[in-house]
């Protein structure tokens, strides 16, 4: 089966990175659209040597496609759902607008890949930071139920799109030429220094980051009790986060069962070194699919704790891989067309 694709949000940092994985990946391309603003309209694009021209998103955009990939941002996504899945197409969209609808699969295709089965033409990829966490610790909850996670992150610039990238780099920049640091895409200079999550804050003192990493680790575990607390934090890194994790589970769990299970975890790859102190790196971890996961070792406060940290890139498995995955998904199942969603 050849499926028709759209990008919507092409330019950004993670449609840039789906249209590199949809060539690396052979995906089965019947068509490929690129979608974005109109500031973009009429700029190209190089996609297997062929240069595509982008078009800016309209009423008529989705009518020849099959599946759209949506990453430019939730206001965005919620004005073109109804269209999509009108047109037939089914949207795999990046963006927080639907994740938590019941209607709507939330998906990490290591985890739940049969909830994309009843799926209505809308499909929610995760934020970066559940998604890491979800790939590390799953394999884990599938042998001893986890109880509690307590994690904190290290968010890099990516998160806040390609504009932001760029900022940091002119931050850093700036600083080190005794300039006044730009501060268009984040709130704080970045460059030189971490702030906490610049969501808003809620009545109980978390970030809306914080709180997609609780009720979508949930939803996407299927776990609506899991007890999750979560501190996100900003970092000067260009496109890799990393978590400090803490689980506890209702006994011990081994050390060496739990590397033994990550060894062989899907998108896992185990990064230990003990005695050189080489544990995953945001550098070792940019540009790579596999969500890298070390230091792995008991709780010295609690007899049930396990301490982990992983690093994953944030545009690859935290956003684009993700979603391409999920397009893989419903190509291997025949699930790809829209059941009409309502939105
Ligand atoms: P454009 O480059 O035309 O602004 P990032 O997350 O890296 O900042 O990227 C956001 C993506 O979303 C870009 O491709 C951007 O396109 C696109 N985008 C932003 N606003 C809109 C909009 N109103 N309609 C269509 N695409 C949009
Ligand atoms: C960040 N995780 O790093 C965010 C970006 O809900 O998809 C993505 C927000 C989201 O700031």
């Amino acid at each position: 089966q050849k499926v028709r694709v759209a990008i919507l949000g092409a330019t950004g940092a993670v449609g840039t990175e789906l249209l590199e994985l949809l060539a690396s990946r052979h995906f089965p391309l019947a068509g490929l659209k690129l979608l974005a603003s109109e500031r973009s309209a009429g700029k190209t694009l190089n996609f297997q040597g062929e240069s595509l021209l982008i078009e800016a998103v309209n009423e008529r955009s989705f009518q020849d496609v099959d599946i759209v990939l949506a990453s430019a941002g939730g206001s965005t996504s919620k004005a073109w759902a109804k269209t999509i899945v009108e047109s037939g197409a089914t949207i795999i969209d990046n963006s927080s607008a639907f994740r938590m609808n019941p209607e709507v699969p939330l998906v990490v295709p290591e985890i739940n890949p049969d909830s994309v089965d009843n799926h209505r033409g809308i499909i929610a990829n995760p934020n970066c930071t559940t998604i890491l966490l979800g790939v590390a610790i799953w394999p884990l909850h599938q042998v001893q139920a986890i109880e509690r996670v307590v994690v904190s992150t290290y968010q890099s610039a990516s998160g806040a799109g390609a504009r932001a990238m760029e900022e940091v780099k002119q931050q850093a920049q700036a600083i080190l030429d005794n300039r006044q640091p730009p501060t268009n895409s984040f709130p704080y200079p970045l460059a030189f220094n971490l702030f906490p999550h610049n969501t808003p804050i809620n009545g109980q003192g978390y970030c809306e980051e914080e709180m997609k990493m609780v009720n979508e680790t949930r939803k996407i575990f299927a776990c609506p009790e899991l007890r999750v607390s979560a501190t996100c934090v900003r970092v000067p890194v260009l496109r890799a986060h990393s978590e400090s994790v803490n689980l506890e589970f209702s006994r011990p769990f081994s050390v060496v069962k739990a590397r033994e299970i990550l060894e062989s975890a899907p998108g896992v790859k185990l990064v230990e070194d003990w005695d050189a102190n080489y544990f995953p790196m945001p550098i070792d971890a940019t540009g790579r699919d596999e969500v890298l996961v070390g230091r792995i070792r008991q709780d010295i406060s609690h007899p049930n704790g396990l301490e982990l940290w992983l690093c994953g890139d944030q545009i690859r498995k935290g956003a684009a891989l993700n979603a391409v995955q999920i397009a893989e998904l419903l190509v291997k199942k025949n699930l790809v067309g829209s059941r009409l969603a309502t939105v």
